[in-house]
């Protein structure tokens, strides 16, 4: 067998082809098996980050390959990582550095050859099942990239529906439940079947088949079997010491370890870390278990003898490390990852095993163009070509590898060595050969200068900065601009406002706004009179502004969409009530239900002076993280002009981005099948419809922003 043959003849003299036997490999390509577990860190039996862990499946998957066991992420982070290993780009020159934005709006990662590409336009069937980018390239990319998208995606559902851990600690993410519904629950099974399936049937082509797994990233839901794989009495959180932040620069802490006051009364309450990484290892192995499906199916297929598997984690993750749950730092845990290269098994003469050299997720790329004797792509793989390391684990190697997290932050990894150099110049040096936890760090030792100033060389001297974003200062600030009005005019063009004059009670509710409370037609003035007060705004000659109205009953509210953070709250009202003073209440959603946080009195109507009818009302909410809030009405029905809340601190307001959604031009495409709803932005429902995978949005109902509603929550988006 020719195929056969040739692969024995092993990836060293493979390198050095002779023309005429790169033309038979080129005939005889080998199908690739590309695998990515979500948030799995080095917690592999076979990597030995912990050792109760079981994963048996990986144990052998490993046993057959080259472990890299000195293996780092591009970026900490989902979306970086995957664009920066599928472009072979580094996220400082893409700028992809976050989650926020989809790669298409990021012109060098969405013009790039990404790389299942390269292999769909060399002759192969590419497949795509589960999460394997995070944020897309543009649909014409994706098109241009995938034979079969039918499996993409899914989602980091099931959700929890039973809250495990004390009320306190209660959320929708950091939190697990030991799911006793049907496995097919989980987008994982359904997306490692729709893989089983492909390997049992036949294929003319060559195929790149990506599975991408969501867990063990968080919701911890998984099948409870595999939470009885552990026994929680015995679970062991990962070693951490009392002062390990002592020495570590205050950039890092403030930038990075924002949840140290949450992780501390995690770990000081009962087990709740130990239930927590229990969690995780339940997912581990829900997932291992699947992989192990997955290997089974191959080693039973045609393509057993002519497969490349590979298999990685996207980012490490924190269990209490460092006080923090969780990715986005320059750390070992966050950056430390699995990577497996498996030969096919026809290649006899493979001699299994590890090898610690220094390699970066970014090296994928071109070491797959070499073992797959495709092309090379020019002028954009900043990846090494590692196949030498694959043959012979002791080829001797000076390459480092460097990390990324958000702009000018970087972590140089090379042997032993760990170098992290800060945007504020600040960094930290450790020696992982007798400090693998990283808890001494050597960087302000002068006995140590010298290899701080040897790694620094490998730092980039130069990165993408983005523009300053544009940021929502106010969610209500549409209702107040000439844009605002223009789309009350388009959207109801018989729209009449109420004449200069009309008595404040002759306003009534016209529609519902996110089915939740009613939109009042507009407030009047006097022409001129500035009622709202905001600088630079008035309502000019116009004098009428889109406001709502509270009912006196408690019943009515307005409810925000979800925000990042809440800074100042700003109300901008009137009693209804011409003698009476009265109050609205503002509200945080907390868990289950909405909590008061503050009751704000109403002067009675009568107080306001004939130029200034608004009552303005300011509240520090003062939250930095993410929130709903809602405006309740309280003992007398209240006029609202206007609703403001500034963002919290430095950072910006924004409406929360979805995991499980995105919009392509006019196409949505969803995680998990659901009813949609999209709101033009005076609140009015324009579009409805359940939707299994993805939907091509009618062009009636216009362009611009529209507030999209699915079972996740409310967002904003951007029709083209
Ligand atoms: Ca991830
Ligand atoms: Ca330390």
């Amino acid at each position: 067998m020719e195929t056969k043959n040739l692969l024995l003849c092993g990836i060293g003299s493979c390198l050095a082809l002779t023309p005429a036997k790169a033309e038979t490999k080129a005939e005889q390509k080998p199908n690739v098996l590309f695998i990515i577990m979500d948030d799995m860190c080095d917690w592999a039996k076979f990597l030995g980050g912990n050792n109760q862990v079981q994963t048996p499946n990986l144990d052998r998957l490993a046993a057959r390959g080259r472990v890299f066991t000195n293996a780092y992420t591009a970026v900490p982070l989902s979306n970086p990582s995957r664009t920066a290993l599928m472009s072979g780009i580094q996220p400082f020159v893409t700028g992809v550095y976050n989650n926020t934005n989809e790669i298409s709006s990021y012109p060098v990662a969405n013009n790039s050859l990404f790389m299942p590409r390269h292999f769909h336009d060399n002759g192969y069937e590419t497949i795509i099942s589960g999460k394997i980018f995070h944020t897309k390239p543009s649909a014409d990319v994706m098109k241009g990239m995938w034979d079969d998208m039918t499996n993409i995606d899914g989602g980091y559902g099931p959700f929890i529906k039973n809250q495990s851990l004390p009320k306190e600690f209660q959320e929708k993410w950091i939190n697990y439940e030991m799911w006793t519904g049907p496995d097919t629950d989980f987008p994982d099974v359904r997306n490692s079947q729709k893989i089983i399936n492909y390997l049992n049937q036949n294929h003319s082509k060559p195929f790149f088949a990506a599975m991408g797994f969501y867990r063990p990233h968080a919701p911890y839901t998984a099948p409870k079997r595999y939470f009885d794989m552990y026994d929680l009495n015995t679970i062991q959180l990962p070693e951490t010491m009392p002062d390990d932040l002592n020495d570590i620069p205050a950039y890092a802490i403030n930038n990075f370890l924002k949840d140290r006051t949450h992780i501390a009364s995690l770990k000081s309450t009962g087990n709740c870390a130990q239930q927590l990484v229990r969690a995780y290892l339940a997912c581990v192995s829900f997932t291992d278990d699947r992989i192990g499906m997955i290997l089974n199916a191959l080693d039973n297929s045609a393509y057993a003898d002519n497969t490349w598997i590979v298999l990685i984690g996207d980012n490490g993750f924190h269990h209490t490390e460092k006080d923090h749950w969780g990715k986005s730092t320059l750390w070992r845990e966050a950056c430390h990852v699995p990577f497996v290269i498996v030969p096919p098994k026809s290649m006899t003469s493979f001699q299994p095993g590890v090898c610690s050299r220094t390699v970066n997720l970014i090296d994928i790329y071109p070491t797959l163009i070499d073992l797959c004797n495709l092309p090379s792509v020019e002028n954009q793989l900043a990846g090494t070509d590692i196949a030498p390391l694959f043959q012979n684990p002791e080829t001797k190697w000076d390459k480092p590898s460097v990390s990324t997290f958000l702009p000018g932050n970087f972590v140089v990894h090379l042997n032993q060595w760990n170098f992290i150099k800060y945007a504020n110049n600040s960094y930290e040096l450790y020696n992982t050969e007798t400090d693998e936890n990283e808890f001494f760090n050597l960087a302000g030792k002068p006995e140590y200068k010298y290899m701080v100033d040897s790694l620094a060389k490998f730092l980039p001297t130069e990165w993408y900065v983005a523009p300053e974003p544009e940021k929502v200062e106010s969610i209500s600030e549409e209702i107040s601009t000439p844009a605002w009005e223009a789309e009350v005019k388009r959207l109801n063009p018989s729209y009449a406002r109420p004449a200069i004059g009309t008595a404040f009670a002759n306003i009534n509710s016209t529609e519902p706004y996110f089915d939740k409370y009613m939109l009042k037609g507009a407030i009047v003035s006097t022409a001129g009179t500035p009622n709202c007060v905001l600088a630079g705004f008035t309502h000019e000659n116009a004098t009428s502004v889109l406001s709502f109205r509270l009912s006196n009953d408690s019943a009515g509210y307005f409810e925000f969409p979800p925000m990042y953070n809440a800074g100042m709250l700003t109300l901008h009202v009137r009693s209804g009530a011409p003698n009476q003073k009265g109050y609205i209440s503002v509200q945080k959603f907390d868990d289950e239900d909405w909590t008061t946080l503050a009751y704000l009195s109403t002067k009675k109507q009568t107080d306001f002076s004939a130029t200034s009818i608004d009552e303005i009302i300011t509240y520090p909410i003062n939250i930095d993280e993410e929130v709903k809030l809602r405006i309740q009405g309280g003992n007398k029905y209240t006029q609202i002009f206007r609703v403001d809340i500034t963002p919290y601190g430095v950072s910006g307001l924004q409406n929360i981005q979805q995991d499980n959604s995105y919009v392509y031009g006019r196409t949505l495409k969803i995680g998990a099948p659901c009813r949609i709803s999209l709101y033009n932005t005076l609140g009015i429902k324009v579009f409805e419809k359940y939707v299994e995978d993805e939907i091509l949005l009618p062009q009636s109902i216009g362009s611009g922003f529209f507030l999209l509603k699915t079972n996740m929550g409310v967002r904003k988006i951007l029709l083209k």
